[in-house]
């Protein structure tokens, strides 16, 4: 696992392939066929039948976030970085690590995830972002669409497209020349990104669910721009507002 600096710097992301040994990734998907078991009385049943209820959606999905064998995998991964001395290359002293789930499910577009720039949990100016597909990603299973050497434009302001919307997303215009990659990979695959590169979900048009790991590293130093926080912060405020609020209408 080399880290291409240079590159990172340049495009905003590095792709590695088959960094995740198979024996964590089965141990995922067998936890994931008990929580099936446990929770699906019909064999013919997916998670589709789970999510579709909001009620259970919400609650469903914070449990899985926890998941042990997602915890192991990220273990495994930051002791990897450390022993490549990943984060000393980058300039990390006192890490914060945060970890998520990502569970897109076959044709679902509500909850894809616009074009935007990870800010909404952007609490230092050393920040580095992991997205682990443990299933696999493409155009057909569901992805994620970068565009190369964004991150470079700085911080967006992203905007509501509508009243409706619960997520702002970034006018497209700002990208036009930048190349972009949606990403075709394995599970086990790592992409490592600067979280202000403009990304987004691709939807999954596959049947089957696609689950991503994501990690959230930053430097526990607040020295930065203060301004571009607050600004950050509160933008992240007003979302989670508008996400409680369309939460109690549908209940
Ligand atoms: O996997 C996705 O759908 C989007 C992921 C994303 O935006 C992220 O990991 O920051
Ligand atoms: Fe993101």
């Amino acid at each position: 696992m080399k880290f291409n600096l240079k590159k990172f710097n340049d495009e905003g992301y590095l792709v590695f392939h088959n960094i995740i040994p198979k024996k964590y990734i089965n141990k995922f998907n067998q936890e994931i066929k008990k929580v099936k078991k446990l929770n699906l009385k019909s064999k013919n049943k997916n998670f589709e039948t789970l999510f579709s209820k909001n009620s259970n959606r919400k609650r469903f999905y914070i449990l899985l976030q926890d998941l042990k064998s997602v915890r192991k995998i990220v273990n495994y991964l930051d002791d990897l970085f450390e022993k490549k001395k990943i984060y000393k290359l980058l300039g990390f002293k006192a890490i914060s690590l945060f970890n998520s789930l990502i569970i897109s499910i076959p044709n679902d577009v509500k909850n894809m995830n616009p074009l935007h720039q990870d800010i909404y949990a952007h609490y230092s100016k050393k920040y580095l972002k992991i997205w682990a597909p443990i299933s696999k990603v493409s155009k057909k299973y569901g992805s994620m669409q970068m565009f190369k050497g964004s991150h470079k434009l700085g911080f967006i302001e992203p905007k509501y497209k509508n009243k409706k919307s619960t997520y702002p997303e970034i006018d497209k215009r700002i990208l036009a020349g930048y190349n972009s990659e949606v990403f075709k990979l394995n599970p086990g695959s790592l992409v490592i990104f600067n979280p202000l590169i403009t990304h987004k979900s691709i939807k999954n048009v596959s049947n089957k669910v696609r689950f991503t790991i994501g990690m959230d590293i930053q430097d526990i130093d607040l020295v930065g721009d203060n301004k571009l926080f607050n600004k950050m912060m509160r933008i992240s405020q007003i979302r989670s507002k508008k996400r409680k609020k369309n939460y109690k209408i549908k209940n």
